[in-house]
């Protein structure tokens, strides 16, 4: 049988299940990583799970997102972070090093393994040949601790690429094009796999710029080959020893084709408030601006920066016009010094920002009120950036630049990135990477927001919950747990959390919850899209959310939502929707024995009326359920571990 690259590492790594879209499989995990906003909450688990040093390969835990310390907490996060790495035998990525998904692809990337990260946009490093997948902290927990990741079969789009990128576009500019083709939800159940001629035009970089925003299409993974293009990015990166060429099978089959003609590609920009809002840039050229700021997992390389510089050199900032660079990566910045690019940038007006996640995260920079800002990152969403009225623009690197020049949305033009080598030698300097020293005997250090969290408990024989909110489709986990500045230190603190979950699209929704003996959350289709952060499932936890009804779900979220005891039940239609109103009252009767059902009678005591709602899971994800969460699970079945 001939197989997409994807299904050959499945092959190569799966402990139960078959190579079957739809059905639930295990898969060995070979490497992980987690970020501090998600990795607190991750050793937690980690802790409650093992005692012992990782069973993978190789664990990296990066620090770079809380990285303003306004007061201890954020610095206590590292400092229990760096303690329970070494304890645990994981390498420590010091804050000021670089976004983990940059600094993972330069470092630890290899192809034909597995990744699994507490990060949504984990799969960056499919750029390079891996199966490379986001998931919730516990999920990652386990799997350091050894335990297989267990996902539903994905199928595996095919993304056929033709020509050379020319006319001004830029890699940005392709992923954007398929968010345009496919949408937010369109990659749910996916990998999405490049192939095509197309693909030996770009370099590592450019294809990590696309891997990274496959996440904002919901899908598991995206992946390319790795090709003579890879080989030079390892010899660059002195680690030929991690490189081996990876390719699909001559004619194997993809569940669906979509072509893109990279010579026919425009410079493309997502509109307020959703990625697939997607427009020509010449279409809202003109449109004034007040800030732009370059950086991000999705474009921060020394090949992104370099264009910028390009663009910049000998050019002036527009005076109304506040310019942010995050560089990726240490070595970015190094090579950034060494080329002069940085002095061009900074001649030209750049404010040089920390190698991190920075505005992206709304970890500062935040527009004026009502403002536009134009950004190289992968998230628009309403309220992320910190300004709730804000219009936050996504666009390439080259946009950015002609756009900062002009003061107003500007098309990029042609030729410049052509004139950016792809590097040959990266200048290697480990230094910010500490090494552990693994020992079940060392104690790691919590500071004192580092507070426990909650464990769901297992079901009952019948559940009453209360509808405390009703929302739409498309809700983010930004929307159901907001991250800025001000709520980032207290991703180790669940109470306090709690107190802000659902915020920016129902203020009241924690009062409401509190008062419930217990609630559900009502919603529309792709429920829970964005971030990883496993908190849009603890904090509801927290607040007595026991069931989750929506049209339909984003495949971490759901993960999550399980993990924590909270039934994901899926409205089979729009009259289900419509019969349930904030404030009504919910039972599940016999809810031990509907959970081993594919469908879940919930009777609205509020109007009488029935539905029969679908419980999508696999056999083991109604175990989870039944046992009360995906901790009580492991603790009730000890015996099950990596390879088994
Ligand atoms: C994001 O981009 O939203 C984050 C912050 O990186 C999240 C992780 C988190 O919420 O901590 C993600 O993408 O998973
Ligand atoms: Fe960091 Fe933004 Fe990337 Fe998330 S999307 S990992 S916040 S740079």
């Amino acid at each position: 049988m001939k197989l997409t690259l994807t299904e050959k590492i499945i092959q190569s790594h799966i402990v139960e299940g078959e190579l079957k879209a739809g059905q639930s499989i295990s898969i060995r995990i070979d490497r992980t990583l987690t970020q501090d906003s998600t990795g607190t909450m991750a050793y937690l688990q980690y802790e409650a799970i093992s005692g012992e040093p990782v069973k993978t390969e190789l664990s990296v835990a990066y620090i770079d997102h809380n990285m303003i310390q306004d007061g201890p907490e954020n610095m206590d996060d590292h400092i229990y972070i760096q303690s329970i790495a070494d304890k645990a035998g994981v390498i420590f990525s010091r804050p000021g090093n670089g976004i983990c998904h940059r600094l993972n692809l330069e470092r630890f990337s290899a192809p034909g393994k597995t990744l699994l990260g507490s990060d949504s946009h984990t799969p960056t490093c499919g750029a390079v040949g891996m199966l490379a997948i986001g998931a919730g902290g516990l999920d990652v927990a386990a799997a350091m601790a050894g335990f297989p990741y267990s996902i539903t079969m994905p199928e595996v789009i095919g993304v056929r690429l033709t020509g050379k990128l020319e006319n001004g576009a830029s890699a940005k500019d392709v992923i954007l094009k398929l968010l345009s083709i496919l949408t937010v939800k369109g990659g749910v159940g996916k990998v999405v796999e490049y192939f095509g001629e197309g693909v030996k035009a770009l370099s590592v970089s450019q294809r990590a710029t696309i891997a990274n925003m496959g996440a904002e299409l919901g899908a598991t993974a995206s992946i390319f080959p790795a090709d003579s293009r890879t080989q030079i990015f390892f010899a660059a990166q002195d680690r030929l020893g991690d490189f081996a060429m990876m390719a699909a099978d001559e004619g194997c089959e993809y569940s669906q084709v979509v072509d893109i003609c990279l010579s026919e590609l425009k410079p493309l920009a997502a509109c307020p408030h959703m990625p697939d809002v997607v427009v020509e840039v010449e279409s809202i050229a003109g449109t004034k601006i007040d800030q732009v700021c370059v950086g991000s997992c999705t474009n921060s390389s020394f090949e992104d920066l370099s264009a910028v510089a390009a663009i910049l050199k000998g050019k002036k900032i527009a005076d109304s016009v506040s310019f942010t660079v995050s560089p990726g990566s240490r070595q970015v910045l190094e090579m950034l010094i060494q080329s002069g690019a940085l002095s061009d940038l900074l001649a030209a007006g750049a404010r040089l920002l920390e190698c991190s996640c920075g505005p992206c995260i709304g970890m500062g920079q935040s527009p004026n009120s009502n403002g536009a800002s134009l950004r190289t990152f992968n998230r628009n969403f309403k309220g992320r950036s910190g300004t709730a009225d804000a219009d936050v623009y996504l666009v390439s690197p080259e946009t950015a630049a002609y756009s900062a020049i002009a003061g107003h949305i500007a098309l990029a033009q042609e030729g410049i990135i052509d004139e950016i080598p792809e590097p040959t030698a990266y200048p290697i300097n480990d230094n910010m990477f500490v090494k552990p020293a693994p020992s079940i005997s060392k104690q790691p250090i919590k500071g004192p927001n580092i507070k426990p969290f909650p464990v769901a408990e297992p079901p009952g024989e019948s559940l009453v919950a209360i509808a405390a909110t009703k929302l739409g489709d498309n809700i983010t986990t930004d929307d159901i747990m907001p991250s800025n500045a001000k709520l980032l230190p207290y991703r180790s603190n669940i109470e306090y959390l709690s107190d802000y979950c659902m915020q920016p699209v129902d203020p009241h929704f924690a009062q409401k919850a509190k008062q419930n003996p217990a609630s559900a959350i009502i919603a529309g289709a792709n429920y829970g899209q964005g971030s990883s952060r496993e908190h849009a499932a603890l904090a509801p936890l927290f607040l007595g959310v026991r069931i989750v009804a929506a049209k339909s779900f984003a495949r971490i979220h759901k993960a999550n939502l399980i993990n924590n005891g909270i039934l994901p039940l899926v409205l089979p239609d729009e009259g289900a929707y419509d019969s349930i109103s904030d404030g009504d009252e919910l039972e599940i009767h016999d809810i031990r024995k509907q959970i081993a059902n594919e469908q879940v009678i919930v009777t609205n005591r509020t109007n009488g009326k029935k539905i029969t709602a679908l419980l999508e899971a696999s056999d083991k994800e109604r175990d989870i359920l039944l046992a009360g969460g995906f901790i009580n699970y492991i603790k009730a079945n000890s015996q099950i571990s990596q390879g088994s």
